[in-house]
């Protein structure tokens, strides 16, 4: 009998310690009850992502929740909201050129997936970082889409680096979306008097702004994970670099959240028309690390991180350019030509909506606003080169484009280098056009020369411009290209040989004369009638003599 307790004791003292064993056990492993799971399966595909290879972002909107409310203190976000929706029947995509509908159906605390390249997440940052003023311009921006903006930045920025956020309320037609958000903690809003325009707007924010690093957002970004700190970083290394972030897009049609190539950077063709483009497979060859900095000859103007005292010191922006466009193209120039740079930083991500059209109107009219902007930051900034500009946009010319003392001023007084200096060493990719634009003529006595045929040169009587054969030469008055010498007949030929090295195509002056590099004979009218020849340079004679005449 004593037998039968003391095993069943010794039974129950085993069953205990694996029992203690088992709850031990069960304890360590994770919580997830198979609800669980599910539902956070379902949350992260309605947000339309794919959850990254050993991530779990289950727990991320639980805790992000309560901090929300805590960041936007007595903000009434519904309120706010309701204040203004889309009626039955409107059209959707009418007043901001983007589907309103699925913007105010999205909530204003929508997870986006982390679109940098893994090696981001494992960079570090100084962490004694300075704080920055985020400025934010809007003109009728949409409600849903301005608020995602301003609590996106407050959920994803570390609040110490966050010293306010600056609204500018470019003369909206409703005053009271800028009463009604300067009631969310660390936001401020001034709003114009009148309409502005983006830039001056921007300027106004940045006059107020108390931190030291500036901050430019457009009013419908969702900005991304750490998208902040590398930006400071950079320009806390070196206060001369301009930084943006490589900026994702967002569907103007469903809104959603989609990555963007970090193969990009910043450029522009000669009409002054901003585009993204590869980068050179030279440089794209010697990137190794895919976090590093991208060089970019130009940023697109809307993003970007700058060093208060520098934008001070180089000369904020153009104040005298309006409403929109330009402003992007004059400060790129700007920073490379006076002394700083510009990069793409891969690490940072920044959502934009981008539009096809603009939902507001321009009260000079869009094209005279662009041509006024673009004008001044050509006759400011591009040299001689700007006749590139005004022959990709022949319409600019003669149009108004106020003062520029001011610009050229500064410009003098920053001692800022020659425009073939970025053009040599900040884009040379950018290709000069072929000279084909007529800019001079050649004048022996009272003839000029021109073509013959097809591609023969020859002189005949002036005639000017707009004569039905072109009397032009190409390019400068001591070498025209694309013209060539026939070994046979020693004829002198002009066209489109482009296959043809340049060499064979390179003119010098010898006193009056016109020498060809290669051959080193000169150009010759020998026989006024034929076609023109070259031969041995005789430089005092007639029919070697010419005169160049710039037309202008
Ligand atoms: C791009 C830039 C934009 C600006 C522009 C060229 C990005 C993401 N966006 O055009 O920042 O550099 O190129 O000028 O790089 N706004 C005003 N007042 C106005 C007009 C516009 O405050 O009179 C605001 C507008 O609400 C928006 C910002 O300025 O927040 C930029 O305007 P946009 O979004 O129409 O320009 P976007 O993105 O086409
Ligand atoms: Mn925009």
């Amino acid at each position: 009998m004593r037998r039968i307790r003391a095993n069943a004791i010794a039974i129950l003292t085993v069953a205990w310690i694996l029992g203690t064993f088992y709850y031990l056990w069960q304890d360590s492993k994770p919580h997830t009850s198979p609800a669980a799971a599910a539902a956070a399966q379902t949350r992260s595909r309605s947000h339309g992502q794919k959850a990254a290879p050993g991530r779990l972002e289950i727990h991320r909107d639980d805790r992000t929740i309560p901090l929300i409310v805590h960041l936007l203190g007595g903000f009434d976000e519904k309120a706010y909201l309701a204040g203004k929706q889309l009626k039955p029947g409107d059209d959707p995509y009418r007043e901001h050129a983007f589907n309103l509908q699925e913007s105010d159906r999205l909530g204003s605390e929508r997870a986006i997936r982390d679109t940098r390249h893994y090696r981001c997440a494992s960079l570090n940052y100084d962490t004694d970082l300075p704080s920055t003023s985020i400025i934010i311009t809007f003109h009728n921006e949409a409600r849903s889409t301005l608020l995602r903006t301003i609590k996106s930045v407050l959920m994803r920025s570390p609040p110490s680096l966050i010293q306010e956020i600056i609204l500018i309320d470019d003369f909206s037609s409703d005053p009271e979306d800028c009463q009604l958000l300067s009631q969310i903690p660390k936001v401020h809003c001034l709003r114009n008097g009148r309409r502005e325009g983006l830039i001056r707007s921007r300027v106004r924010g940045a006059n107020t702004a108390t931190a030291s690093i500036l901050t430019f957002l457009d009013s419908h970004c969702e900005v991304n994970t750490d998208w902040l700190q590398p930006m400071i970083q950079r320009v806390k290394e070196d206060h001369t670099r301009v930084v943006s972030p490589i900026i994702d897009v967002i569907s103007l049609d469903n809104f959603a959240y989609l990555a963007a190539s970090a193969d990009l950077r910043g450029g522009f063709d000669w009409s002054l028309h901003f585009k993204w483009e590869q980068i050179p497979i030279e440089q794209k060859m010697a990137r190794s690390d895919p976090t590093q900095p991208i060089r970019t000859p130009v940023i697109a103007g809307g993003i970007f991180v700058m060093d208060k005292s520098w934008f001070n010191h180089l000369g904020q922006y153009d104040t005298h350019m309006d409403i929109w466009g330009g402003e992007n193209f004059e400060l790129s120039f700007r920073v490379w030509m006076c002394g700083g740079s510009l990069e793409i930083l891969p690490c940072s991500r920044v959502g934009h909506v981008f539009r096809k059209r603009h939902p507001y109107d321009f009260p000079e009219g869009n094209a005279l606003t662009y041509i006024k902007n673009t004008r001044r930051a050509a006759e400011v900034w591009m040299d001689e080169y700007k006749q590139y500009y005004y022959s990709a946009r022949p319409s600019a010319q003669g149009k108004a484009f106020g003062s520029i003392t001011d610009r050229l001023t500064l410009r003098r007084k920053l001692n800022c280098k020659p425009f073939r200096w970025y053009m040599e060493n900040v884009y040379p990719e950018l290709r000069v056009p072929e000279q084909e634009a007529v800019s001079s003529v050649l004048k022996q006595g009272g003839s000029c020369l021109e073509t013959r045929g097809i591609d023969i040169l020859g002189l005949a009587e002036c005639r000017g411009i707009g004569a039905s054969r072109p009397q032009s030469v190409h390019g400068d008055t001591c070498a025209f290209y694309k013209t060539k010498m026939t070994e046979m007949n020693r004829w002198v030929f002009m066209g489109f040989f482009g296959s043809l090295p340049l060499s064979l195509q390179k003119w010098k002056p010898k006193g009056t004369a016109l020498q060809h590099m290669v051959s080193g004979l000169c150009l010759d009218s020998n026989a006024p009638t034929g076609p023109l020849v070259i031969t041995q340079c005789r430089p005092q004679m007639a029919s070697q003599t010419w005169e160049p005449q710039v037309i202008t």
